[in-house]
């Protein structure tokens, strides 16, 4: 059994140390802010994400897993801190320069380095290693390196650390083959090894294909608005086919993955990501398309609208709003219409006034789904609309029972549908 320390308890790094815990290492978690740290020694969890309050609890309640804000020598450092991109979309690669000057003091022969953060290729080889070999110690012999990404998907966090197969860069063979035997304690599906630089351009490949594959289907839906037909049947009909597979269109791409990874090939490589580019700009752009939606159905409705906007978070059944795109359809939308905003499981301050369900619909003209939590689909369309002025839906997701909706009175909207005849940016 190790001494771990994982640097970063968001939503890789908790999931994970918590993890590690459970199988019996030593595991200290550190964080920057005071208030995460005093929770999770509380025994309680600052995120939401299914199964992680009760294996966190345990693993605090063992005495495996103590969260500090200090680093102390361990023999696995491993960094789950986060890896955005700046204004002009370079990677900021400051939270990951940090981590790694603290660990240097603590480094001796044999410990073990393991960047977890997503990172663009080249950051093991070019940037920690030469860090790390500022201790005299030699890097991949005496101290070892490897980039083990996380590959996980919010809402599934916990079963996939399991069951996902693993890729292990090393810094050399013999850091890949130390990383696997500490990944084997933990991981079920099976686990590869290989350099560091293409372990780091794989998982950045894994989201870029996935952002571009929804930049496709965002495009479809635009061509079958003024086709006058429905993407969502395109979809399901075209994937019949057995190599094809058209992901959803949707109101854009949120999250810290896949709306950020991308720009870490197109800031470095910018003539040689015409798609990837392009791809990103589209899914971009699906917000401010969403809003000229609403602005376009609510023309002749009220002259002061107000629109109920449900679900704040990037995606259905989790509290993360980093990238939403209902962020950013708010921004479009908070100086036009009287936006009154409504998120279940949202519950930290996203800078705009957070109503309970009654309140956002009380008067409300439209309501506009942006995000597909389950508890939506459990709404009664008729006891929602008794409290509205006029009875319009827009689902951004076309993932609520139209059919009822329309029984209820309501003219109801499905972004990529253009059976409504409905035309956006015209
Ligand atoms: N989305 C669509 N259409 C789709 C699928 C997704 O519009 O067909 C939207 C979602 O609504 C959301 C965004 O894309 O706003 C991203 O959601 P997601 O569920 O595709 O992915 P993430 O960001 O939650 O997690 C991704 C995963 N990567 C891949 O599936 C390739 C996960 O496995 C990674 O571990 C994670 O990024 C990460 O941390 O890198």
């Amino acid at each position: 059994m190790k001494k771990i320390a994982v640097l970063g308890l968001g939503y890789i790094g908790l999931p994970t140390a918590s993890l590690f815990a459970a199988h019996g290492h030593k595991v200290i978690g550190i964080d920057i802010d005071e208030k995460i740290i005093e929770t999770i020694n509380r025994g309680e969890i600052h995120i939401e994400e299914p199964g992680l309050y009760t294996l966190a609890r345990a693993a605090v309640g063992s005495g495996n897993l103590t969260a500090s804000l200090e680093l102390r020598e361990s023999d696995v450092y491993m960094i789950c801190v986060p890896t955005p991109v700046t204004k002009d979309k370079a990677a900021d690669m400051s939270y990951v320069e940090s981590a790694v000057s603290k660990i240097l003091p603590l480094l001796k022969k044999d410990d073990l380095v393991i960047l977890e953060s997503t990172s663009p290729p080249g950051t093991s080889r070019d940037l920690i290693a030469p860090m790390l070999a500022e201790t005299g110690l030699v890097v991949g012999e005496e101290i070892h390196l490897a980039h083990c990404p996380e590959r996980v998907l919010p809402g599934k966090i916990l079963r996939e650390l399991i069951e996902n197969a693993r890729i292990i860069g090393g810094i050399s063979e013999k850091s890949a083959k130390i990383t696997e035997e500490l990944y084997l304690g933990i991981v079920e599906g099976p686990i590869y090894l290989t350099d560091c630089t293409t372990a780091e351009m794989s998982k950045i490949m894994e989201n870029t294909y996935r952002d571009v594959n929804i930049a496709l289907a965002n495009e479809l839906a635009h061509l079958c608005e003024e086709l006058g037909i429905s993407a969502w049947d395109v979809v399901e009909l075209a994937n019949k086919h057995p190599r094809v597979n058209i992901h959803k269109p949707g109101p854009g791409v949120g999250g810290h993955c896949i709306s950020v990874d991308p720009w870490f090939l197109v800031h470095r490589f910018p003539e040689t990501t015409g798609i990837i580019h392009l791809a990103r700009q589209v899914n971009d752009g699906q917000p401010g398309r969403v809003a000229d939606l609403v602005m376009t159905i609510l023309d002749g409705v009220h002259d002061a609208p107000r629109v109920a906007l449900f679900g704040v978070s990037y995606k259905g059944n989790i509290d993360d709003i980093r990238e939403s795109p209902a962020l950013e359809i708010i921004e479009h939308l908070k100086d036009k219409v009287d936006l009154r905003i409504y998120d279940p499981h949202v519950k930290n301050s996203i800078g705009h006034e957070m109503l309970s369900l009654d309140e956002a619909v009380a008067g409300a003209d439209l309501i506009l789904v942006v995000t597909d939590h389950n508890d939506f689909r459990f709404l009664a369309p008729d006891e929602l609309g008794k409290h509205m002025r006029n009875r319009i839906l827009i689902d951004t997701r076309n993932f609520l029972d139209a059919g009822s909706f329309r029984t209820a009175g309501f003219q109801v909207y499905i972004l990529g549908s253009g059976k409504n005849e409905i035309k956006v940016n015209v």
